[in-house]
């Protein structure tokens, strides 16, 4: 039986942190992904491959060398057609070693015209990218058909996939390629997410989605028949809870048993965040607790140093909650890539919070209260009328017309 190997990972980023001691983060942990993937069929790189829409030079040619890699295997993958656009011609490069397939992700978006990174890594053969377009791979008996939508701001990605409306292929493993938030997925917390799981397109096997950061896999579809894999990024870029409980990897999909394997990256910087309360203490003790965390944490072994962020909450006594930790931070530059940040309230901040939560909870909207009157009062008085009607004429100013309905009600009652 012959099976078709898919590696898959994402959000590569490449040129992220250019500068800083985690410059080279992007290219390493994006080169080890390569090496995971040298026994495979297939890879797949659903967007985001560069953090910035026109990667600076230097940048593009280490991305160029590392996606290089792909081309020193002998895979079989054999390249079959591109649907959806005419006269294709594949670019000769993109026939040797092991075919990678990506699509642009937000970090690539440019205008209609002009040409992203990612394109430009299509022109010049180092992978295939796909917008609306089906690539169709095949390995002995086994067809694989890949159709991808780039990331699109997601006020239009509804819009977009209705209009290219993805349809899988007959007698093939189809895989759909994207790059949204999607459902409870989000990237960030303020962005409402353009598209609902229910709105994804149906009749895949399994659905690939970049921009989220974090690893996550479940069943969707009418029968659960589709996976849904968000693969994360190969990096992280913004420290958070959910992400840093998460290894980067690359995932192992086979098209026979329609299951994944997840393989971890050993280079990977580790990305710790903690989060340390305080009930109405004072900065010496605060501090103090910071330092007795740091200096447990101090004594494990990390191969690199690690990012790490502390998040601060609770009270702290008196009314300044602004502490200056730079001393805690000059202290364990050697050990950790620290940040610390603070959402400490002061007594006074504390007791304000308190009192708007109050106010918000008792606070009932005008139109609440007038119906809670009308309702308390005809439980009282044991009559029944619709009293959201009767309301509703009273808040339009219909006063004449409340009233016959109210003594209508009324006399129908006695009428019984
Ligand atoms: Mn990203």
């Amino acid at each position: 039986m012959i099976l078709i190997k898919i590696a898959i990972f994402s959000d590569t980023h490449f040129g992220f942190g250019t500068g800083k001691e985690i410059e080279n983060d992007s290219y390493d942990h994006a080169e080890e992904a390569f090496k995971l993937s040298e026994d495979c069929d297939l890879i797949i790189v659903p967007g985001d491959i560069f953090d910035s829409r026109v990667p600076k030079q230097d940048v593009l040619a280490k991305a160029l060398n590392i996606f290089f890699k792909a081309k020193e295997s002998s895979c079989k993958t054999e390249f079959i057609e591109m649907k959806g656009k005419d006269d294709y011609k594949i670019h000769p490069l993109n026939k040797t070693g092991i075919p990678v397939i990506a699509i642009a992700g937000t970090h690539e978006r440019r205008g209609k015209d002009v040409t992203n990174p990612v394109e430009l890594m299509d022109e010049t053969g180092y992978l295939i990218n796909l917008h609306g377009e089906t690539a169709i791979y095949k390995k002995g008996n086994e067809t694989v058909a890949v159709t991808g939508i780039s990331g699109v701001p997601e006020t239009f990605a509804k819009d977009v996939f209705e209009k290219i409306d993805p349809q899988p292929e007959k007698d093939a493993t189809n895989i759909f390629l994207m790059h949204q938030s999607v459902g409870e997925y989000v990237y960030t917390d303020e962005k409402s997410p353009g598209l609902e799981l229910e709105q994804l397109p149906t009749g895949f096997d399994l659905i690939i989605n970049g921009h989220i950061h974090w690893r996550n896999q479940c069943h969707i579809g009418p029968k659960k028949e589709t996976l849904f894999l968000l693969p994360g990024s190969t990096i992280t870029t913004q420290i958070r809870k959910n992400e840093a409980e998460k290894d980067k990897g690359v995932t192992i999909y086979d098209t026979i048993t329609k299951t994944t394997e997840f393989l971890p990256l050993k280079t990977q910087r580790k990305v710790i965040y903690n989060e340390i309360r305080c009930d109405n203490e004072d900065i010496k003790t605060i501090k103090c607790k910071i330092i007795e965390y740091l200096s447990e944490l101090e004594k494990e072994e990390f191969t690199k140093k690690p990012l790490l962020r502390i998040k601060v909450l609770g009270t702290i006594q008196g009314n300044n909650h602004r502490i200056d930790f730079s001393d805690i931070m000059k202290n364990y530059e050697k050990h950790f890539m620290l940040s610390i940040k603070n959402n400490l309230n002061s007594e006074k901040q504390a007791k304000n919070k308190e009192l708007v939560a109050q106010l918000i909870k008792n606070t009932m909207s005008i139109d609440s209260m007038g119906l809670k009157i009308m309702k308390d009062y005809a439980d009282k008085e044991k009559i029944t009328f619709d009293y959201t009607h009767i309301f509703d004429l009273l808040a339009a100013g219909n006063i004449e017309a409340a009233e016959i309905e109210l003594l209508k009600d009324i006399t129908d009652e006695n009428d019984r």
